[in-house]
């Protein structure tokens, strides 16, 4: 069984400065919870990710449900990014041949290049998704997550599927930092993988989302970020929940290091 390495030990394992700076957060804030702000209103969301960024080391956006998108917006994101030392993700899902997904990566309204620390891509259209993506030129040193496994009832990213992803990862370590899925896929260091469908019971929606739970996730699992959206902005009280999933997912890791 392989040797579980701590955050810090990651970090200094990383070549990729992402990685390395999100593995450094992690030891440094004890937290492995990404907080999917999946809310509409730039002046909520904002308020949202206030209250919750000491207790998380990535905020998720999906920038095109914002009903009020403006570069301010940008701006103030990254404000809070600064002040509570997180990483923002942008989850584009980039699915297209090479020469669209340059464009959407660094054009149209939004420059996701300009701001996004991570972004992420399904790798259904082959590795010119990733060619493309790693052409453009981005203000962070943008690293890109493959999707290798989804949380969704049904969904086609199994077996071969995941397996191919793995290897085109691990063929572009330059730009791709790791994986969404929902188990461990590589030993390699390097690779971090993210989990979404987290909430502190098992359970699913009324639309396929299927919910596990953060020690299932990290101690049994094996992921290393547990990605949270309606359990903590639906909670009575966001920052006390993102709290609580701090806790719950840092005590998983643990849990992994010591068993
Ligand atoms: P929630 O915790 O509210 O179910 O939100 C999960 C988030 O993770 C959503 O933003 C969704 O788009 C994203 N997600 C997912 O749920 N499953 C996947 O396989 C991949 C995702 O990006």
């Amino acid at each position: 069984k392989p040797k579980v390495l701590g955050y810090r030990e990651r970090a200094k394992l990383c070549s990729n400065p992402i990685t390395q700076r999100l593995f450094e957060i992690m030891e440094k804030k004890r937290t492995n919870l990404a907080l999917s702000a999946d809310l509409t209103d730039s002046k909520q969301l904002l308020q949202l990710i206030d209250k919750t960024g000491p207790y998380i080391c990535i905020v998720k956006t999906h920038i095109d449900i914002l009903e009020d998108f403006s570069e301010d917006f940008i701006e103030k994101l990254s404000q809070l990014a600064s002040k509570h030392e997180f990483l923002i993700f942008e989850d584009r899902k980039f699915a297209d041949i090479g020469n669209t997904v340059v464009h959407q990566f660094s054009g149209g309204v939004y420059h996701i290049s300009n701001w996004a620390h991570i972004i992420n891509a399904h790798t259904v259209p082959g590795a010119g998704v990733i060619q493309g993506l790693k052409m453009v030129k981005t203000q962070n040193g943008c690293g890109c997550l493959l999707i290798a496994e989804m949380s969704s009832a049904g969904n086609l990213a199994t077996g071969d599927y995941t397996q191919a992803t793995v290897k085109m990862a691990e063929e572009n370590k330059d730009f791709v930092i790791g994986f969404i899925s929902v188990s461990n896929l590589s030993p390699d260091p390097e690779l971090v993988h993210m989990t979404p469908g987290v909430q502190l019971e098992c359970g699913r929606d009324d639309l396929g989302q299927q919910y596990l739970t953060p020690s299932e996730v990290i101690t049994r699992r094996g992921s290393d970020v547990i990605i949270v959206g309606r359990g903590i902005y639906q909670a009575p009280d966001p920052a006390e929940a993102a709290r609580q999933f701090q806790v719950a997912g840092y005590d998983a890791f643990v849990a992994r290091l010591t068993e």
